[in-house]
């Protein structure tokens, strides 16, 4: 039986791939950091599955345990501080957990487990102000974020150790995926939650910020499979996961809406524009520029071609499939708790 350690095991991502490799017979090491309250969040439903470990990206020492105590084959390193729009008001604890904390976890195993194979979770946010459209693995990056800033150190350490030490150390440059297990501040699961609260008469509107910015949004299943066919290869590499298609939070809002059962129209521009409810004219999205950002990712759209032909890798899930489940979920959520 092979050994995994998972970091971020109680994130969107983290709780996904441990249930795939628990599926595939792995004994799950997950690090999960201390709080007042002891809770696993995503991965509260694996706890008697998962073997947790107390650590902290930061602290190196509580990660040489996890590697010592879960003598890994497969590292899975997923912990961040992955909010982008928190990344400017704490962008010295981004730093030390999305940046010097990949370095930590690379330390750990370079000295104790050196032949463990390494996944570092980058992103498409490092390609920033893009430089090409859509974007590849060759594509200049500039990150436009505290956030990008930081996972960009992660991206290029890890490529570094490989090249300097010979870790099989991979890079996935994950473009933006979703799911019912989505963190409630990102646009998306904001969105489909708002559309059910709207529907059951909890809320009366969402508040969003940039409309017009353009995402390549797939499902988190499909993307942390990509990162089990990373470690799998004979050769460590970097690759690209995306869906290949790019929508506005608009589109998203118009879709959300719809399978909460409205039918929006946008009117207005900037400050100004509104979804409106065609049935009953009600305003149910506004702009509030306290979600802007000093600086934007107008537009992200991968190319996952080199991942289709290298690992076989295919998404399942489609944009509408996606944020058809995510409102369905959060329709069910609110259904439960007001019966
Ligand atoms: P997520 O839901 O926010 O999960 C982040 C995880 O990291 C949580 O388990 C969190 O623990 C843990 N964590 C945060 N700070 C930590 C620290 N100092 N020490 C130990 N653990 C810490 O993120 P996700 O969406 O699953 O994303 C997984 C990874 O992929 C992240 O590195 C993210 O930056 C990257 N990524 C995500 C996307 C995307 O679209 N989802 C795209 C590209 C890359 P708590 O539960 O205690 O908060
Ligand atoms: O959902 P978001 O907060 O995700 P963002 O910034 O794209 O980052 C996510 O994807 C990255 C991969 O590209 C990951 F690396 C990162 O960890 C994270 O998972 O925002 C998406 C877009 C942005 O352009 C933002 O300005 O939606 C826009 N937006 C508009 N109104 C909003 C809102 N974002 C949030 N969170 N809240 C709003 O009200």
């Amino acid at each position: 039986m092979k050994n995994v350690l998972i970091t971020g095991i109680t994130g969107q991502d983290g709780s996904y791939l441990a249930e795939l490799l628990l599926d595939k017979g792995y004994g799950v090491y997950g690090l999960v950091r201390r709080k007042s309250e002891l809770s696993y969040g995503n991965a509260e439903h694996l706890k008697d599955r998962v073997a947790f470990i107390d650590g902290d990206m930061a602290d190196l020492s509580s990660l040489i345990r996890a590697v010592h105590i879960s003598n890994p084959d497969e590292v899975y390193n997923l912990a961040a501080q992955s909010f982008v729009a928190a990344s400017w008001s704490q962008p010295v604890y981004t730093a030390q957990c999305d940046a010097l904390g990949v370095v930590n976890i690379l330390e750990a195993l370079r000295l104790s487990k050196p032949d463990a194979r390494f996944y570092q979770a980058s992103t498409s946010e490092m390609f920033g102000l893009v430089q090409e459209i859509p974007q590849r693995e060759t594509t200049p990056f500039y990150p436009r974020s505290p956030y990008a800033a930081a996972k960009l150190y992660g991206h290029w350490i890890t490529k570094n150790y490989r090249e300097s030490f010979g870790m099989f150390a991979c890079s996935g440059i994950l473009f933006n995926h979703e799911s019912e297990r989505r963190g409630k501040e990102f646009v998306t699961r904001k969105i489909s939650a708002a559309a059910a609260a709207i529907k059951f008469g909890l809320q009366d509107c969402v508040e969003l910020g940039n409309l017009s910015a353009k995402r390549d949004w797939g499902h988190s299943v499909d993307y942390v499979r990509a990162m089990y066919l990373m470690l799998q290869l004979e050769k460590p590499d970097d690759f690209v996961i995306a869906s290949g298609e790019t929508r506005t939070v608009r589109d998203f809002c118009s879709m959300a809406f719809k399978y909460a059962g409205f039918d929006l129209a946008w009117e207005g521009e900037g400050l100004n524009e509104k979804g409106i409810d065609k049935l009953t004219g009600k305003v149910l999205v506004r702009v509030n520029p306290s979600f802007f950002r000093p600086a934007e990712v107008d537009i992200l759209l991968g190319c996952p071609e080199k991942a289709e032909r290298t690992l076989g890798w295919r998404r399942e899930i489609s944009f509408e499939e996606l944020v058809r489940r995510m409102v369905d979920n959060d329709i069910k959520e609110l259904s439960l708790k007001t019966v």
